[in-house]
């Protein structure tokens, strides 16, 4: 079996211990993390959504998935990271209202610190008032993240709410996850939409620069 098929294997299965040791095992090859991201993590992650989706296994095999990739991440993390970019401001970044998935927000995150930015996750399950809290604590952009089209609407809500505070104008707020397009963003009034972490790390320095 080749490295990518057991890290997407490893995800398949759950079996956090064989996901660290085959990413372990990829970059000891001189396998970049990137390519161990994409092609085993995030790969191997989409085949769990699949066979979630045809009925053949339930969230509890989603959630060991979602460890095992958690604690793969992990160990890319300090491969993951770009140079040189000056930090410009300071990100807030959460998975929206009602929405508990964090690993693509995670992901986010980390190349986000990565790259020079302040980053302040707040978690999963963000209520407007805890974007709006963030923007007094000095966030310039607001990194909203959402998995489900029953909790994308609620990146709305918390543009409308921030709007509502007259605080629109001192923020700049950018949206990403499965289901959102850039068509929503620009629907709900967004700065932008990015598709993935790195291109939210693109985004983040065009909407600062703008
Ligand atoms: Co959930 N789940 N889940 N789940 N889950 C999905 C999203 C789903 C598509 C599965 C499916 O049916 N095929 C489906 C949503 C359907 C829909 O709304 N259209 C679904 C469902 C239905 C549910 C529940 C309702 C199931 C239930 O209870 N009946 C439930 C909801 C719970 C809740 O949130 N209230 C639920 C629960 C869970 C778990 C808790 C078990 C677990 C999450 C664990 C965790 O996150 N800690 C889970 C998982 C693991 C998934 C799948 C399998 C994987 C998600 C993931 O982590 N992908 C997912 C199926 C899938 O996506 N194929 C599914 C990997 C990650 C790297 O990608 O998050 O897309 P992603 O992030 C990307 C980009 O989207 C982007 O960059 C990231 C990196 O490239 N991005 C941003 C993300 N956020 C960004 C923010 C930005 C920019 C870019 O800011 C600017």
């Amino acid at each position: 079996m080749g490295i990518f098929e057991e890290i997407r294997a490893a995800m398949v299965d759950g079996d956090s211990k064989q996901a660290v040791a085959a990413v372990s095992q990829g970059l000891a090859d001189g396998i970049d993390a990137g390519t161990l991201l994409h092609e085993g993590l995030i790969a191997g992650m989409a085949e769990v959504g699949q066979l979630y989706e045809n009925g053949e296994i339930f969230v509890p095999e989603m959630l060991v998935a979602a460890r095992a990739m958690n604690a793969a991440l992990a160990v890319l993390k300090p491969h993951l990271v770009s140079e040189g970019v000056a930090s410009s401001g300071k990100v807030a970044i959460g998975t929206t209202e009602g929405d508990l998935h964090d690993i693509g927000k995670n992901l986010v995150a980390m190349m986000l610190e990565g790259s020079g930015y302040e980053v302040v996750d707040l978690g999963v399950d963000v209520p407007a008032e805890r974007f709006i809290e963030a923007i007094h604590n000095g966030a310039k952009v607001l990194a909203m993240s959402a998995l489900l089209t029953t909790t994308m609407t609620n990146m709305q809500s918390a543009i409308e709410a921030i709007t509502a505070a007259g605080l629109r104008d001192q923020v700049r707020i950018i949206i990403g996850g499965a289901p959102i397009t850039k068509s929503y963003a620009d629907e709900i009034g967004a700065d932008g939409y990015a598709e993935d972490a790195s291109s939210a790390v693109r985004l983040v320095k065009e909407v600062l620069a703008a």
